[in-house]
């Protein structure tokens, strides 16, 4: 089946370069899941997208994160990501001016170069959109940013009202290739998808086969419910990374998001 069939609304309405390039990958790999590689070493980053890249369409990363990072062994390690068919996508969350955002997808990590998406607030407005495009044209690529509309942590500050002003203002960006919802709780997430309309992708983090509390605040919700409320993607990190059997369970998730995107058509 096409991508246009599999996706319908969303795919006539989202006609962004990435977002297509996104709704195809998944198809192929029969997959929505972004595997949040939070990894501190380049092996450890290696180690698991050998085993996992198979059962992703993304892969998210905190660059930042990394101890031993070095511009050759980051390459390498991209190249390697987009030999396995996957979006690099990096959870920066970008805040500032347009023209510093700009400038930030550049310096050391020089995040234009391999990132097919990033995340912003939009904090500080609208121009932080035209900025991070600007990033990407810099260098002749095509790029999607996803802003948050809201988040997964307990305690956030992005109350419905600044949910509401981040989707009106985002739905009419051409730059915008979707949100950030929070994969914790389905209900929240139907709301903000009737919101959002059929266009923009929404992404989710906040998910787990184990629902309930994780971490310092983080909280879960089941894959499965993410997606038949409004999710195109759910983001998976300890779920995958922490378990015994990453590859078994990348499947898994894999498995039940792709027919829980086969359901909700
Ligand atoms: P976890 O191990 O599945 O909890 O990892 C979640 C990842 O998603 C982690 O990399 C966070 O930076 C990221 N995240 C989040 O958890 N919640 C949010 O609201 C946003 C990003 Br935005």
């Amino acid at each position: 089946m096409q991508a246009s069939e599999i996706w319908g609304e969303r795919w006539i309405n989202n006609a962004l370069p990435m977002a297509r390039t996104y709704m195809e990958v998944a198809c192929r790999k029969q997959s929505l899941v972004c595997l949040a590689a939070d990894r501190k070493t380049m092996a450890g980053l290696n180690e698991l997208l050998d085993q996992v890249g198979p059962y992703l369409a993304a892969l998210k990363t905190h660059v930042d994160l990394i101890d031993d990072w070095s511009v050759e062994s980051w390459e390498a390690f991209c190249t390697k990501a987009k030999s396995m068919d996957l979006l690099i996508f990096e959870d920066r969350k970008f805040a500032d001016i347009g023209k510093i955002s700009r400038d930030q997808m550049s310096g050391v990590y020089n995040i234009r170069q391999w990132a097919d998406l990033v995340t912003a607030h939009l904090i500080s407005g609208q121009d932080i959109v035209d900025g991070l495009q600007a990033g990407w044209n810099d260098v002749g690529r095509n790029g999607g940013v996803l802003l948050l509309a809201q988040m997964s942590s307990r305690g956030n500050l992005l109350s419905p009202d600044y949910t509401d002003t981040v989707v009106k203002t985002g739905s009419i960006h051409d730059g915008v290739f979707g949100f950030i919802g929070n994969g914790s709780k389905p209900d929240d997430l139907k709301i903000l998808r009737e919101k959002v309309g059929q266009g923009k992708l929404i992404w989710t983090p906040g998910v787990n086969i184990a629902i309930g509390d994780g971490e310092m605040g983080q909280r879960y919700g089941a894959p499965d419910e993410a997606i038949r409320a409004g999710s195109d993607c759910i983001i998976v990190g300890s779920g995958i990374h922490k378990s015994e059997d990453p590859a078994k369970s990348a499947k898994s998730y894999a498995e039940i998001s792709w027919k829980a995107l086969l359901d909700r058509r």
